[in-house]
């Protein structure tokens, strides 16, 4: 049986053909049913450490062996699974039309891997595969960086029992709360070291709580905005869309006159301005839901 309702499948569909100037917020969710966790909900937690809570500056000060131990697993997890049918269908709209951006929180790479053209996808929050210097005063950075572990003394905790050290991704169900698997003191000279100021620790180049989001991609994406005061659909899809200011963009695509359809398994999960008459929920699995409303 069809997943999506056919009467709201058709009018969204009759509106996606009209549209021609699309905005795209893109969440953890659609990367779900590839197998990378979500940061809220059951998903959340790695090792009994709420992922949102490892994503700052302050974590990364107080324990950066800890924080490069979530990255090196999120940044090998990322490299195993594959982009799944959305990620596809979402790189062949943005082919398909002229004046489509998508604004992507996802670090994970999955995007640029469907073959998302680069030019339309912005990257709000970084990349798993970016590293930069976390010195203020050194502006050392690289990108493409899919060195796994990237360090030696980053490598995955070998226990069979760990099924995030498995070698198939069996029902892709990771249990990364998995309380049994200690982790392990990392020295602070086998962390990776900066190779230009040979002072600071590196990082992972993604925007934590309470930073600023890369500021050129900001502009980019106010341009983009700024060239025409119409704007006919906002897509969200998997994004609790709760963290800012990525998900103020739904409400700049409505001041613009966007229709707004969400994509998403949990009906509570809607843009915090709320759903209009005009706008459609589609609830499940984007992999499943936005390939047939793409189609
Ligand atoms: C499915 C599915 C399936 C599951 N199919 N669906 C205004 C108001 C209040 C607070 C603020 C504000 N402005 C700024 C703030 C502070 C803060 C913020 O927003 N806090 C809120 C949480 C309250 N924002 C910031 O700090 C930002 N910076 C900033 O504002 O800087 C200001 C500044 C200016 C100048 C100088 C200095 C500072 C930065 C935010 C950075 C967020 N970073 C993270 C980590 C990235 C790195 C990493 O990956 O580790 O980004 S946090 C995390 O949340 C990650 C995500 O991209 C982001 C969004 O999460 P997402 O993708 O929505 O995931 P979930 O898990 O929340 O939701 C998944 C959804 O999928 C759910 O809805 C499920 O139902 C659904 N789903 N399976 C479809 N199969």
């Amino acid at each position: 049986p069809p997943i999506v309702p056919q009467a709201q499948l058709e009018s969204f569909q009759e509106h996606l053909s009209k549209s021609t100037r699309i905005l795209a917020l893109l969440g953890a969710g659609l990367s779900a049913s590839s197998g990378l966790p979500t940061f809220r909900g059951a998903g959340g937690y790695w090792r009994t450490h709420d992922a949102t809570m490892l994503a700052t500056p302050e974590a990364f000060n107080h324990d950066p062996g800890l924080v490069w131990q979530f990255y090196s697993y999120r940044r090998h997890m990322a490299l195993r699974v594959e982009p799944n049918k959305a990620h596809y269908a979402l790189a062949e709209l943005a082919r398909r039309k002229d004046k489509f951006l998508t604004l992507s929180q996802n670090v994970d790479g999955l995007s640029p891997r469907a073959g998302h053209p680069i030019d339309k996808l912005k990257l709000l929050h970084g990349s798993l595969f970016d590293v930069k210097c976390s010195e203020f005063f050194c502006d050392y950075k690289e990108s493409d960086n899919f060195i796994d572990p990237i360090v030696p003394a980053l490598e995955l905790p070998r226990d069979e029992s760990d099924p995030t050290t498995a070698d198939a991704l069996q029902g892709r169900e990771l249990d990364i709360a998995n309380e049994n698997v200690k982790l392990h003191e990392i020295a602070m000279k086998d962390l990776p070291h900066c190779p230009k100021c040979k002072k600071g620790l590196l990082r992972p180049g993604v925007v934590w709580f309470g930073e600023a989001l890369p500021g050129a991609v900001m502009d980019d994406i106010d341009r983009w905005i700024d060239e025409s005061p119409k704007i006919d659909l906002m897509l969200v899809i998997g994004t609790s869309a709760r963290v800012y200011p990525a998900a103020g963009y739904v409400d700049t695509a409505k001041a613009c006159g966007a229709r707004v359809a969400v994509i998403n398994m949990d009906p509570e999960d809607v843009p915090a301005s709320g759903m209009g008459d005009e706008d459609w929920f589609f609830k499940g699995d984007a992999a499943q839901i936005v390939p047939e409303l793409l189609k």
